[in-house]
C-alpha cells in the first residue's frame, strides 16, 4: 500500500495489521516507515510512486515475497489552493502525476501479480482513495478537483475493462478528513489556514475512519464489490455546506 508514511496511509497500515494482514508499506520517507514497522510489524519499502524505476524495484520485491492479494493506493494530495487563473501549472502537473499517473503506474505494474493471486484467493483487490473533490468543484480546488475527477474517471474505465475477472476495483472518496499533513501541504505549511479549515467542525473524519472502510472493503465476501463509497463527517453535506459548531437536532 502506497502513501504509508502518514495520515490515511499510516492509519490503514495499522488497521490492516491489527486485522492480521501482511502489509508492505510503501512511501518515500524511511524514518516514518521505520517507526511504522517497529509499531505494527509491517514490511516496508522506500519508493517514490512517481518513479517508474522505484515501482519496478517494488514489483520485484513483492514477487520475491510471493505476490499480493490487494493493491491499496493512498498516495495523493493537493498542492496549493490557487484559483484556476492564478495557479502555477507546475503545481497542477504535480497533482496530476501524484493522483492520476502514479496510480495508473501502480495498477499497470501490479495487475499481473493480482491476477495470479486471484486464482488462489478467489478475488484480488485494487482499492484507491480518491476524494469528494472528484465530484464537486470549489474555488481554489481546480487542480485538485481535476486530478481527482481524472482518477475517478480512470477507475471507472478500469472496472469496465476488468469485468469478467475476479478483481474488485474499489474507490473510496472521503470528504473532510483531519490529518496532520493534507491541509498543511495544500496551504504551503500555513498553520493558521489549516487550523481555520477545521475550526469549529464537530468531529471531522479521521484517518482511522477511512482506514476502517479500506479494511471492510478488503474483508467483504469475495462476490461483494463496494465499488464507490463516499464518506463525509456528519457536519458536512457538501464541501461548501459545512456546519461549524455543535450538532443538535431540531426538536
Ligand atoms: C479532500 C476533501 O473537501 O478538501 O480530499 O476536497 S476536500
Amino acid at each position: 500500500m502506497t502513501g504509508a508514511s502518514s495520515g490515511i496511509g499510516a492509519a490503514t497500515v495499522r488497521a490492516l495489521r491489527a486485522a492480521s494482514w501482511d502489509v508492505i508499506a510503501v512511501a518515500r520517507r524511511r524514518d516514518r516507515l521505520d517507526s511504522l514497522a517497529a509499531e505494527t510489524g509491517c514490511d516496508i519499502f522506500v519508493a517514490d510512486v512517481t518513479s517508474s524505476d522505484d515501482v519496478t524495484a517494488l514489483v520485484n520485491r513483492v514477487e520475491e515475497a510471493g505476490g499480493i492479494d490487494a493493491l491499496v493506493n493512498v498516495a495523493g494530495g493537493a498542492v496549493g489552493a490557487d484559483w484556476v487563473a492564478e495557479a502555477d501549472p507546475d503545481d497542477w502537473a504535480v497533482m496530476m502525476e501524484l493522483n492520476v499517473v502514479s496510480v495508473q503506474r501502480m495498477i499497470r505494474a501490479f495487475l499481473p501479480l493480482l491476477r495470479r493471486k486471484s486464482v488462489s484467493r478467489g478475488v484480488a483487490d485494487i482499492v484507491t482513495i480518491s476524494s469528494t473533490a472528484a465530484f464537486i468543484s470549489y474555488e481554489g480546488g481546480g487542480g485538485y478537483n481535476a486530478a481527482k475527477a481524472g482518477l475517478h474517471a480512470a477507475l471507472m474505465a478500469l472496472r469496465l475493462e476488468l469485468v469478467g475477472e475476479p478483481i474488485r476495483v474499489v474507490e473510496i472518496a472521503p470528504g473532510m478528513v483531519k490529518t496532520e499533513e493534507f491541509a498543511l501541504n495544500r496551504f504551503g505549511g500555513d498553520e493558521a489556514k489549516t487550523q481555520a479549515l477545521y475550526e469549529g467542525v464537530e468531529s471531522p473524519l479521521l484517518a482511522e475512519d477511512v482506514a476502517d472502510v479500506v479494511r471492510y472493503a478488503l474483508e467483504s465476501p469475495a462476490h461483494v464489490n463496494l465499488d464507490l463509497i463516499q464518506m463525509k463527517p456528519v457536519a458536512q453535506a457538501m464541501q461548501y455546506k459545512l456546519h461549524r459548531g455543535p450538532l443538535h437536532p431540531k426538536l
